[in-house]
């Protein structure tokens, strides 16, 4: 079975050795090497070139090899009645769950001022602040928010959830759709950003939104850049109204050389690595997909073009 392998930041050799494991009758075909077209019943891809799909009439179905599927819904050609599966967890919920907490905790705990107070030479105790005095304004709560959710409330944070549709949390305040969006964030001392990019939700982290937030809030995004208006962002944090953000999605990626992101003193950035694929996890996901399809079985959930997730 040929499966189409498409993706400049994985490595093909890990993806069949262990896709092996799961699905030995697979071997993965580059664009550049694909054999006869006809074979090619199944794609794995991540940000394909442009024109990729028309070469491949037989495709089955199209797997992204992440989360979001934002980049591959704007290709052009990706096949309208192909359906198309994406990530969903895969291993990606303990390390996203752990990059969030950096956060939560930098800003909750106060290490954000001690780095300061350090590069002074001033020893200054502050008192610490239960967690459940802490409110978090949790933007999504699919596959990876969900486990954000838990592990914050577990720990004792005052979470506050936001959804497309109505969803229910144990313990957990949930809010849906554009009227319930204020509620959520109004007031909260930590806004983490889980949503997909969507029509929706492109540049929904604007002034308007940001100002919301209790002054000396601050700002989580793992998700994508572009739900960020990052000039907002700076002005709030100059204003002082908000007193940091911590990112790991830009727009563009790379983050341009001379970006305010850089060098601001309220920014902590990483380079995209909140919650890489993991090979063995999302190999195991895409095979038991795959022998669902062969077998005629329903596949189990696919990306919803048109709501863009
Ligand atoms: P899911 O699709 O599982 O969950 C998306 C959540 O967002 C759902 O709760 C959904 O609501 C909600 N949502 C979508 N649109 C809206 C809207 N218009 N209004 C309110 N809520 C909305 O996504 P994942 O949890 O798997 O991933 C989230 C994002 O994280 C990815 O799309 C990706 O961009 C990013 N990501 C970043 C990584 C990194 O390393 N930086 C790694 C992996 C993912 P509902 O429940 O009603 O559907
Ligand atoms: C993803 C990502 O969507 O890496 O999986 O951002």
């Amino acid at each position: 079975m040929n499966l189409l392998f498409c993706s400049d930041s994985d490595d093909i050799d890990a993806y069949q050795s262990a896709m092996s494991r799961y699905l030995p009758e697979a071997r993965l075909v580059t664009p550049q090497a694909p054999g006869p077209p006809e074979a090619v019943r199944y794609a794995l891809v991540w940000a394909p070139p442009p024109g990729v799909f028309a070469r491949f009439p037989a495709l089955r179905a199209v797997f992204n090899l992440g989360a979001g599927v934002d980049g591959l819904l704007a290709q052009d050609d990706l096949p309208a009645a192909v359906p198309v599966f994406r990530l969903e967890d895969a291993g990606m919920a303990p390390p996203m769950v752990e990059w969030v907490l950096y956060g939560v905790l930098r800003f909750h705990r106060d290490f954000d001022l001690y780095a300061q107070e350090q590069a002074a030479g001033r020893w200054t105790r502050r008192s610490v602040r239960p967690a459940g005095d802490i409110t978090v304004a949790l933007l999504g709560i699919g596959a990876l928010g969900r486990a954000v959710a838990r592990q914050l409330d577990g720990l004792g944070y005052r979470v506050r959830a936001w959804s497309r549709r109505p969803r229910e949390m144990d313990g957990i305040t949930v809010r849906h759709g554009p009227e319930g969006l204020h509620a959520v964030v109004t007031g909260a001392d930590i806004l983490v950003c889980l949503l997909p990019l969507t029509g929706q939700t492109r540049g929904l982290l604007n002034r308007a939104l940001l100002s919301r937030l209790a002054p000396g809030a601050a700002v989580l995004n793992p998700a994508r850049g572009a739900h960020l208006v990052d000039d907002d962002l700076l002005e709030l944090l100059d204003s002082g109204h908000l007193r940091g953000a911590v990112l790991d999605a830009f727009d563009p990626e790379p983050l341009p050389p001379g970006h305010r992101f850089w060098s601001h003193p309220r920014v902590r950035l990483t380079p995209h690595v909140a919650a890489p694929t993991l090979v063995e996890p999302a190999c195991a996901q895409i095979a038991s997909t795959i022998h669902r399809l062969e077998r005629g079985d329903a596949p189990g959930p696919t990306v919803d073009r048109d709501a863009g997730y």
